[in-house]
């Protein structure tokens, strides 16, 4: 399998993010793309090449302007604010809940910066434009590689992308590579693009940007949003809006879930993809559900990663593998690659 990757994502590099009221080490840190390279070079798993530049049309199909505009400029903006910013990664504190205006565009930096972010945990850096651009260009080239007839490609891309909105960042994510990934595919003619997302966080990002939609069907499994990030988004009764009714499906489990039921999961979203009968199937390929995990509540074990890739290879659908969570950063390289090899089997 061939796999994109681009070394300017450890241009991203946030120090700290906040949690219950501490500033406290990243945990999505460059290291974890870092390990995943190193498996898939002593596996030998195929070639790996770096795009060129990233297609801006096609960010833009997916995310909206005003929300590109503000991450192109955020960095400089926020040094601007004071020049001992250059030193501190950049976080938002202030929020627009319900009864704000949305339609509002504050001159003022940290009050945009909280109208486009829904949490306190994805600091923004120097290089994260960098890194994220970059990365949108590898999930692009996957999907290319992927309609010039190969079987399946890796986008091996960080910061992950599944918690970005069309014009939010939030959960570790600015632009979401699998949502960019599957709407090039529509734009290049394929009808129906189904979207599995099997990080242990639901996808709130890309199921809000293809809620209304028929011709891109959802499908996540995560740990039940009662108890787990993102919280707010991710209940097994949204399925759908307008003309999306139907082709949103989400699969929460239970904190503490091994593998046996997990895979029950699984077989039943392969069971809807299949009917949706979809021309190509794009994979948020989290390893959160990793029972070494620092910040998840699954108990898969590494060899259970072949099982999901033999499990996916299936459904025979042309693949794009977008990585996406996995925080265990010593094992996140090769739960990783077992799920691509077990796919190639
Ligand atoms: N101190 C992805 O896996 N909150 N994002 C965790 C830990 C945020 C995870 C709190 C988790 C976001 C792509
Ligand atoms: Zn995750």
């Amino acid at each position: 399998m061939h796999t994109f990757y681009n070394e300017r994502h450890a241009l991203h590099h946030g120090k700290v993010e906040m949690f219950r009221g501490e500033l406290v080490p990243c945990f999505e840190v460059p290291a974890r793309a870092d390990y995943v390279l190193e498996e898939l070079k002593r596996r030998r798993l195929g070639a790996i090449d770096t795009p060129a530049e990233v297609d801006e049309a096609a960010m833009a199909r997916v995310h909206a302007s005003r929300y590109l505009d503000f991450l192109a400029g955020a960095w400089d903006e926020w040094v601007a604010l004071d020049p001992a910013n250059a030193q501190r990664d950049a976080l938002p504190s202030y929020w627009p809940i319900r009864s704000f205006r949305h339609d509002v565009l504050p001159a003022s930096f940290p009050a945009r910066m909280g109208l486009f972010s829904y949490d306190a945990g994805t600091p923004l850096t120097a290089g994260t434009w960098a890194a994220a651009r970059a990365g949108a260009g590898c999930a692009l080239a996957a999907a290319s590689h992927v309609l010039q007839g190969e079987r399946a490609a890796f986008a091996l891309t960080r910061p992950p992308g599944h918690h970005a909105g069309a014009d939010f960042f939030g959960g570790y994510c600015f632009l979401n590579n699998a949502a960019i990934a599957a709407q090039a595919l529509r734009d290049a003619g394929v009808e129906r693009v189904a979207v599995l997302d099997i990080d242990y966080h639901h996808g709130n990002g890309t199921q809000a940007i293809f809620y209304g939609r028929a011709d891109v069907q959802f499908t996540s499994i995560h740990g039940d949003p009662h108890t787990e990030y993102p919280y707010y988004l991710g209940y097994a009764d949204e399925q759908g809006a307008g003309a999306g009714l139907g082709f949103n499906r989400n699969l929460p489990l239970a904190r503490g879930t091994g593998f046996a039921a997990w895979r029950e999961a699984l077989h039943s979203a392969l069971a809807g993809i299949a009917t949706f009968k979809p021309g190509a199937l794009v994979v948020s390929l989290g390893l959160d559900t990793f029972e070494g995990d620092p910040i998840a509540g699954f108990k898969l074990a590494t060899p259970d990663y072949l099982r999901i890739g033999e499990d996916l290879a299936r459904a025979g659908l042309p693949t794009v593998f977008v990585f996406e969570g996995g925080y265990a950063v010593a094992e996140v390289g090769v739960n990783a690659v077992n799920v691509l090899e077990g796919f190639m089997q």
